[in-house]
C-alpha cells in the first residue's frame, strides 16, 4: 500500500524518508498520503509527522528542523552508540546537492515534548559530490537512488561512545537543481541510545535549525548552471563538521 501510494502520487512526486532499519529491524514512519488518524494514534510511530513531500525553500522557516507539522512521535528507535541508523526513501527523484544526518538530544529526555527549532543539533554524516561536476556529476543524492521504487538505503553511523538518552535524528536532503533556489527536504525520528557512553559533542559542533542555513551561503544560494559553477569537481558542504564521537 505504501509503494502504491507513491506510485499513485509519482506526478507531483519529490520524495522523504519512509523508513528506517537498525540491522535487520524495519521501523515504519510516517507516511503523508496514507491516513493520518490512524498514524497520529498509532503507539509504534517512531517518526516525526509530515503532511506534504514538498521542499521547504525558505532557510528561516520554522519547518526547517523536522518539517510540516513536525508533531511529535510516540515510540522511539532503539540503538546503540556506533550502530547504523539507515534511512529508507521510495524514490527520490532529484540529483544534485548535500545530505546531512543530525542528531539532537531531547531535553529531560523526553522527545514528546520536545520542541525541535530549540535543539543543538550536530552533524553525524555527510554526503556530496562523490566524482564529476557539480551540474552533471555523481552526487550520493544521485547513486542513492535506485530510481525503480526499490528501497533507497542511507545509513549513518551513531557516534560512537555518545551518551546514553533520547534523541532526535534528523535526515535532510538538500536539492540544488534549481538556480538559487534550494530546496530542504527534512525528516525526523525518534532514538533512544542505550549503552553506556558518557562523550557529548562540543559547542564546535552544534547549531540551530533553522540556523544553520542561511542564503548568504555560496553552497546554499547557487547556480549549478552558472558557468564558472558547473564545471567544478568539488562543492565543499557547509555547516559544521560531522561529529563522529570518541
Ligand atoms: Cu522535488
Amino acid at each position: 500500500m505504501l509503494a502504491a501510494s507513491w506510485l499513485a502520487s509519482q506526478a507531483s512526486a519529490h520524495g522523504g524518508c519512509l523508513n528506517y532499519t537498525v540491522g535487520d529491524t524495519w521501523y515504519p514512519g510516517y507516511s503523508p498520503f496514507d491516513d493520518q488518524p490512524s498514524q497520529d494514534a498509532a503507539p509504534w510511530m517512531v517518526q516525526r509527522k509530515w503532511t506534504t513531500n514538498d521542499p521547504i525553500f525558505e532557510t528561516t522557516n520554522a519547518s526547517l528542523s523536522c518539517n510540516t507539522p513536525g508533531t511529535p512521535a510516540r515510540a522511539y528507535i532503539p540503538i546503540l552508540p556506533g550502530q547504523n541508523i539507515t534511512a529508507v526513501y521510495m524514490y527520490w527523484v532529484h540529483t544534485v546537492g548535500p545530505m546531512l544526518a543530525w542528531m539532537a538530544r531531547c531535553t529531560n529526555d523526553d522527545c514528546h515534548t520536545f520542541d525541535s527549532s530549540k535543539a543543538d543539533w550536530f552533524k553525524i554524516g555527510e554526503r556530496g559530490l562523490q566524482d564529476g561536476t557539480v551540474e552533471l556529476g555523481n552526487w550520493f543524492q544521485k547513486t542513492f537512488s535506485n530510481w525503480d521504487g526499490n528501497p533507497s538505503l542511507w545509513s549513518e553511523i551513531v557516534p560512537r561512545e555518545l551518551k546514553k538518552g533520547k534523541y532526535l535524528v534528523r535526515h535532510e536532503i538538500i536539492s540544488l537543481h534549481s538556480a538559487n533556489k534550494p530546496q530542504f527536504y527534512p525528516e525526523c525520528a525518534h532514538l533512544d541510545v542505550g549503552g553506556d557512553g558518557s562523550a557529548e559533542p562540543d559547542a564546535e559542533y552544534l547549531v540551530k535549525i533553522p540556523g544553520v542555513w542561511s542564503m548568504d551561503q555560496p553552497e546554499i544560494n547557487i547556480n549549478i548552471y552558472a558557468p564558472d559553477v558547473s564545471n567544478r569537481t568539488t562543492y565543499k558542504i557547509p555547516g559544521p563538521p560531522v561529529w563522529t564521537g570518541v
